[in-house]
């Protein structure tokens, strides 16, 4: 049996909560828009099925899209039978399907790069390796983070979460929000989330609360226009959200509503920290504000299972991420530590 399978039976025995895993010849990925109620599972045989998947948001979360690049990139290896140009290829194909978030693009990249420096004849067993240690990698992030996270988190806080930043979203623990969220209660800390349903997609209705029942991590839902009134009231005393790219001055790309958040903390006082990981900062970016936003068609957000919620004559705008200033952010939670401001020096701990 080759390494990614023993990887995979050892994941599955762990209870890893994973959105994307390999059997004997096929991809096997959660469809997240059927979940709460349903779990079903995708057979995902080709490249371009994976890539619909990702564009379709059947998979997503900044963490779950970045490995998934790198199972399309073995699927196609296996298919090809080692064909170099057909893994490139097929890394270009799933790096087109959603641009905000950096992982997918910077993993598919790292691993283009390394493909290229294979030889030919060992190709097949090289990649295969190199991409094992990527997928371990992550995880291990994700543990190594929330540890880290774990430590700003105290007994008693009520956290908003904004989104899915979960294990969903990521490798299988608990993505990056939700691996500081768990990690503290895993030590027993007495905590509440509060976790916002995140409209249109309901990440957080759907996913969030999906994870946080099967953690036994108590927690209320919220709508997203409810947080700074419970802030204000002092029910919420924190917030952690997890992070599609972080610029290289520590701005924070996010699920769009994240910077309505981190305005009512700060205007509330309250600590507003995101989770993240080295593969999720870009330091080709300058500011925030550069970022490509990815927009989403409006009938996501006319509809609502399908059933029109608005007129038909209604239009509608779907910008799928915000941006929030890194001055509004107290701490950036990472596999390597906690890193605070100046965070244009002090994100380079990252830069690997
Ligand atoms: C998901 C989203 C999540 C980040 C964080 O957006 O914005 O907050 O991806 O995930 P979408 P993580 O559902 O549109 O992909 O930090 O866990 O990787």
């Amino acid at each position: 049996m080759n390494r990614l399978l023993k990887l995979t039976q050892q994941w599955k025995a762990d209870n890893l909560l994973m959105p994307i895993w390999v059997e004997e010849n096929h991809l096997c990925m959660i469809d997240q828009r059927k979940l709460p109620h349903k779990t079903e599972i995708l057979e995902i045989t080709q490249v371009d099925q994976l890539a619909k998947g990702i564009k379709d948001m059947a998979i997503r979360g900044s963490g779950a899209i970045g490995i998934a690049g790198v199972y399309g990139m073995l699927l196609a290896s296996r298919i090809s039978g080692g064909k170099k140009e057909d893994v490139i290829l097929a890394g270009k194909k799933l790096k087109s399907t959603r641009p905000t978030a950096v992982n997918l693009s910077k993993t598919v990249d790292n691993l283009s790069k390394f493909a290229e420096s294979c030889s030919e004849d060992r190709f097949y067993e090289e990649f295969m390796e190199k991409a094992c240690d990527v997928l371990e990698e992550q995880l291990n992030f994700e543990k190594e983070l929330g540890r880290y996270g774990a430590e700003i988190i105290n007994d008693g806080d009520s956290i908003l979460t904004h989104c899915h930043s979960g294990a969903l979203a990521g490798s299988g623990f608990g993505g990056r929000a939700l691996s500081v969220i768990r990690t503290a209660f895993l030590e027993g800390k007495n905590i509440h989330v509060y976790c916002c349903e995140t409209r249109p997609y309901l990440q957080g209705a759907r996913i969030t609360a999906y994870e946080l029942e099967k953690f036994g991590i108590p927690h209320t839902l919220i709508t997203d226009g409810m947080s700074g009134y419970l802030m204000r009231i002092g029910k919420i005393n924190k917030v952690v959200v997890g992070s599609d790219r972080v610029a290289s001055n520590g701005d924070l790309i996010n699920k769009v509503g994240t910077y309505m958040h981190a305005l009512a903390a700060k205007e509330n006082g309250i600590p507003f920290y995101t989770a993240t990981s080295s593969h999720t900062i870009d330091f080709s970016l300058e500011r925030g504000m550069d970022i490509d936003v990815e927009y989403r068609p409006e009938y996501e957000v006319t509809h609502l299972d399908g059933k029109l919620i608005t007129t038909e004559n209604t239009r509608a705008l779907y910008p799928a991420f915000d941006v929030t200033p890194n001055e509004m952010i107290n701490g950036i939670i990472s596999e390597e530590g906690i890193i605070r401001a100046p965070y244009l020096t002090q994100l380079l701990r990252l830069k690997k």
